[in-house]
């Protein structure tokens, strides 16, 4: 109750932060994309991480304000990045709650945002679990299909962490996967998560999807993720989550 208050009141005092993770291209070897994280920047408590607000945003639904400003926040900072002709053309993405997703308004309230602020909708990435897609798949085909119809494109993060059906996936517009960092963590040495993540990157390629690792650490993990044909990795051995005014020299010095 307590920190339902703190959170109501941080909404109304706007007390919130985007970080930015990039993604870097296996290709290229340039940065590819970027992941907004937030952060709460609290008065006593100083910078707190999601995992410490974000479920009691969910259990209270202070998520639908709260993930409407990030939204809307990022779409601000696209807009704001290309009139500076700082990095037009690295898509953000954005996590969302499944709360939101289920909520009637939320495709509305997305097409909104996005003529509200002049974001170019192929700029903006959302980021979905399994579990949240598989609760109602039928019914989550029909909001992806609006959304990507808006042009935002869509990833399925932390991938293989659930239980999708092939089926299933087959029938979500997607457009990225991204393998969850557990797959990750042990390769090159596991021939276990060698083969999974060989798996997935062929899942991924039959249905012309970009596959993105998470979580990638070491020089060796690149190495091996690039000999096993992944498009995009992310972690930090290429960087952190870092707030705007660390991420711009990044942008100035790939543009
Ligand atoms: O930034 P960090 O790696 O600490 O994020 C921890 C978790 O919080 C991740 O699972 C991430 O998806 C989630 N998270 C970060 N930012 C947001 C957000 O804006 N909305 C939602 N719903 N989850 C977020
Ligand atoms: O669940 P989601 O994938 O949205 O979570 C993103 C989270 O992963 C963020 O909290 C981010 O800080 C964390 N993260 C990003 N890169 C790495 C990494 O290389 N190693 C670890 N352990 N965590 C990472
Ligand atoms: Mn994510
Ligand atoms: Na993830």
């Amino acid at each position: 109750v307590e920190v339902e208050r703190d959170l109501r009141r941080a909404i109304q005092e706007q007390e919130f932060e985007l970080y930015f993770q990039p993604k870097f291209c296996l290709s290229t070897e340039r940065l590819c994309g970027l992941e907004a994280l937030i952060r709460w920047q609290h008065p006593r408590r100083g910078l707190v991480q999601p995992d410490d607000f974000i479920s009691v945003a969910e259990e209270t639904a202070l998520i639908i304000p709260l993930g409407e400003w990030v939204i809307r926040a990022v779409c601000r900072q696209v807009v704001s990045w290309r009139d500076q002709n700082l990095s037009y053309g690295h898509r953000v993405a954005i996590n969302l709650s499944l709360l939101q997703v289920e909520s009637d308004a939320f495709v509305d309230t997305v097409e909104r945002i996005l003529e509200e602020t002049g974001a170019p909708p192929r700029l903006i990435e959302f980021e979905l679990t399994e579990s949240m897609v598989l609760r109602n798949p039928g019914r989550s085909a029909k909001v992806l299909q609006r959304l990507r119809k808006l042009g935002i494109h869509l990833a399925l993060d932390d991938f293989g962490t659930g239980y999708s059906s092939l089926s299933h996936l087959r029938q979500l517009p997607l457009d990225t996967i991204k393998i969850d960092r557990s797959f990750i963590q042990n390769i090159p040495n596991s021939g276990e998560d060698n083969q999974i993540v060989r798996m997935i990157v062929a899942l991924g390629k039959s249905a012309q999807m970009i596959v993105v690792a998470e979580g990638v650490e070491t020089k060796l993990q690149k190495d091996c993720l690039r000999a096993l044909g992944c498009d995009f990795l992310q972690g930090f051995l290429f960087s952190r989550p870092v707030p705007r005014q660390e991420l711009e020299p990044l942008l100035l010095r790939d543009n």
